[in-house]
C-alpha cells in the first residue's frame, strides 16, 4: 500500500545547504518521533505521561510507548507503511497520542483534522492526501463521526479503513488493532523524512496541507521548551483541540512529553472543567486563545480552585489585545505569554524575564537565531526599521512549500524560499514583533481560520444566490465574526438569512465557518477596476 515515488516530490524541502547548515548548528539533531518516545521510556519508564480524566487514565511513559509500539505493529499488518497518509480526527483523549506515536513509528503521516471538521472538510482531506485510513471517535460533542466515515469511504476509493475510539459500529475497533509489538517488521523513518501534515488556516478556497519533518519538528519542540521553561517538572494542559500546531508543539504536549513531563488532556475549555484539573493535577503551563484567555482571567479573579501551581500561560492564535493582556498575571497569579506562531512554521514567543510593558505589547520574537525576518512592502522592498510592512520568513523549521500545491507555492513563497505569512507586522528596537493587521483573505474568529473563499464557494451553490461575499466584522469577545454578503438571483425566491446559515451547515461545513451574519444586498461596492471592494464591504459591516 505504501508508494515510496509519492514521498519527497509532494513537499519541497529546505535545499541541501540550509540542511547542513542547521545540521551543524545543532538544531536538526537527527531525531524522530519514535526514537524519541523510546529513549524517553527507557530512561523513565514509570514516569505519568498523559492522563486523561474523562477516560480515568494515566499512562506512564513505559506504556505510552509500548501502546505505540504494539498500535504500530497492527498498523503495518493492515497494510498501513512509510508514507501513508492517515486522517485523524480525535477530540482530547489519550488515544491521540498512541495513534499518532504509532503512526510515527511506521513512517505514515497523521493528517491533522479538527474535531470541528465535517463531511466537506474531512472528504477533501481524504481525497486530496489519497489517504489509506482515518481515525475517529465514535460520537464526539453529538456527532456521530461513523457515518461520516461511511459516507467518506463510500466516495474515497483509497480509504480502505476506517479505526474508531470507542464503539466501532461498522468500522475497526482501535482497541482490535494492536499486536504484539515484535510481530511485524517495517522500515522506520529517517529524521529528514515527513512527519505528519498539518493544516493551513488557508485564504483559498481549499485548506493547504503542512508538510513537517522529524528535524525540524522537534527542533520547534526543544527551542520552545527552552524558552517556556518546560522540563521534567512540567504539566501541560491541553485546552485547545489537541492537533492544533499550537496545544501540540508551542511548547504543547509534544514538547512536555519530549522534557519528560506530564501531559493533561482537558475535555473541554471552559473554567469550570479546567479549573479543577489544574487544581488536582499540579498544572504548570498551558496556552489559550484569546477569548477563552478574557474567560478565565474574568473567572480566575474570585475562584475557589487553586491554581497556585500554574506558572505560565500562553496566548495566542490571534491578536490579544494589551488591555486583556494586562489583566492576566493578576487574575491568574501567573506569567503571560504572547505566542505568534503559524502551522507553517516560524514560532514567536515574548520572553518570560521581558519587562511587563513587552509582555503585554508585543507578540514575541522568534525562536531560533537562524529564523530569518524580513518586513516590506507591496513591492517586496524591505522598510525601514521600526516600520510596518509584509513579514516573510525562512529558517530551520519553517516549510518551504506547502504539500502537493506548485502553483500556490509560486505564490506562497518568494524564489529564494521565503514563506509569505500574510501578516503585517512592525518590530521593536528590542527585536519583537507586533502584529498590525493582514493583508491575507482569511478571517480569524478568536483563533479559528477561516478562508472567506472556502465559504463562498459553498453558499454560490445554492440556486437562488446570484454572488456573495464573506468579510470579518469586528468583535469584542472574538475579536472577529463573519458577515456573508449575498446578492440574490433576479426573480429567485427571497432567502431569510437563516435559510443561508442552514444550508452551509447542511453542506458538512464544520460550525465555526458558519456565517455569523449574512445579509442581502443589491449589489457590491467595487474597487477602482470593477472587483468588489472587501475593504468597503468590511466597513460596511462594522456599522451593522
Ligand atoms: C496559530 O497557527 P495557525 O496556523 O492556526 O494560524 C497562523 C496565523 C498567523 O499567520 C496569524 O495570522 C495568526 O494566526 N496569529 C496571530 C497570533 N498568533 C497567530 N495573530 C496575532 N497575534 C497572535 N499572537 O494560530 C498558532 C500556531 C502556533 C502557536 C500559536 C498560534
Amino acid at each position: 500500500m505504501s508508494n515510496p515515488e509519492t514521498l519527497s516530490p509532494d513537499a519541497p524541502l529546505w535545499p541541501e545547504e540550509f540542511a547542513e547548515r542547521y545540521r551543524a548548528a545543532g538544531y536538526w539533531r537527527g531525531e524522530t518521533f519514535g526514537r524519541m518516545l523510546q529513549e524517553r521510556a527507557a530512561a523513565h519508564p514509570g514516569r505519568v505521561a498523559v492522563i486523561d480524566p474523562a477516560g480515568g487514565r494515566r499512562w506512564t511513559y513505559g506504556e505510552l510507548d509500548k501502546r505505540a509500539r504494539r498500535l504500530a505493529a497492527g498498523f503495518a499488518s493492515r497494510g498501513l507503511g512509510k508514507g501513508d497518509r492517515v486522517v485523524v480526527q480525535l477530540p482530547n483523549v489519550a488515544e491521540f497520542f498512541e495513534v499518532i506515536f504509532a503512526l510515527f513509528r511506521i513512517g505514515a503521516l497523521p493528517v491533522f483534522a479538527l474535531p470541528a471538521h465535517r463531511e466537506s472538510e474531512i472528504r477533501y482531506f481524504c481525497e486530496f492526501t489519497e489517504a489509506v485510513a482515518y481515525v475517529i471517535p465514535d460520537v464526539a460533542a453529538g456527532f456521530d463521526h461513523r457515518e461520516l466515515a461511511t459516507r467518506v469511504r463510500a466516495e474515497v476509493p483509497t480509504l480502505k479503513n476506517v479505526f474508531v475510539v470507542g464503539e466501532p459500529g461498522e468500522h475497526t475497533c482501535l482497541a482490535d488493532v494492536p499486536l504484539d509489538a515484535d510481530a511485524v517488521a517495517y522500515p522506520e523513518p529517517e529524521p529528514s523524512d515527513l512527519a505528519f501534515l498539518q493544516l493551513s488556516g488557508g485564504s483559498t478556497g481549499v485548506p493547504k496541507l503542512i508538510p513537517r519533518t522529524h528535524d525540524d519538528y522537534l527542533y520547534s519542540l526543544w527551542g520552545s521548551n527552552e524558552i517556556c521553561a518546560v522540563d521534567e517538572n512540567s504539566v501541560y494542559l491541553v485546552v485547545l483541540p489537541a492537533a492544533h500546531n499550537f496545544p501540540l508543539s508551542s511548547p504543547g504536549s509534544l514538547g512536555a512529553l519530549y522534557a519528560g513531563g506530564k501531559v493533561v488532556l482537558c475535555p473541554s475549555p471552559d473554567p469550570e472543567t479546567a479549573f479543577p484539573l489544574i487544581a488536582r493535577e499540579r498544572v504548570t503551563i498551558t496556552g489559550l486563545v484569546p477569548p477563552l484567555a478574557l474567560v478565565w482571567t474574568e473567572a480566575g479573579q474570585d475562584t475557589r480552585h487553586n491554581l497556585s501551581s500554574l506558572d505560565v500561560l500562553l496566548v495566542g492564535g490571534a491578536k490579544f489585545s494589551e488591555e486583556a493582556a494586562r489583566r492576566v498575571a493578576p487574575a491568574l497569579g501567573c506569567t503571560l505569554q504572547q505566542v505568534f506562531g503559524m502551522a507553517e512554521g516560524l514560532v514567536n514567543y515574548t520572553r518570560l524575564d521581558d519587562p511587563v510593558e513587552t509582555i503585554v505589547t508585543t507578540q514575541g520574537r522568534p525562536i531560533s537565531p537562524h529564523d530569518e525576518i524580513r518586513i516590506v512592502d507591496d513591492e517586496d522592498q524591505e522598510v525601514a526599521p521600526g516600520e510596518t510592512g509584509h513579514l516573510l520568513t525562512r529558517g530551520p523549521y519553517t516549510i518551504r512549500g506547502y504539500w502537493r500545491a506548485p502553483e500556490h507555492n509560486a505564490r506562497s513563497f518568494t524564489e529564494d524560499g521565503f514563506y509569505r505569512t500574510g501578516d503585517v507586522v512592525r518590530m521593536t528596537a528590542t527585536g519583537h514583533l507586533v502584529v498590525e493587521g493582514r493583508a491575507k483573505d482569511q478571517i480569524n474568529r478568536g483563533g479559528e481560520k477561516i478562508a472567506p473563499e472556502e465559504v463562498e464557494n459553498v453558499i454560490l451553490a445554492h440556486p437562488s444566490v446570484h454572488d456573495v461575499s464573506v468579510v470579518a466584522v469586528p468583535d469584542a469577545y472574538l475579536g472577529e465574526r463573519t458577515c456573508a454578503y449575498v446578492i440574490l438571483r433576479e426573480g429567485a425566491e427571497p432567502l431569510k438569512p437563516v435559510a443561508v446559515k442552514k444550508f452551509v451547515r447542511e453542506r458538512g461545513l464544520a460550525a465555526y465557518k458558519v456565517p455569523d451574519r449574512v445579509e442581502l444586498v443589491a449589489a457590491f461596492p467595487q474597487t477602482g477596476i470593477g472587483k468588489v471592494s472587501k475593504k468597503d464591504l468590511r466597513t460596511a459591516a462594522s456599522d451593522l
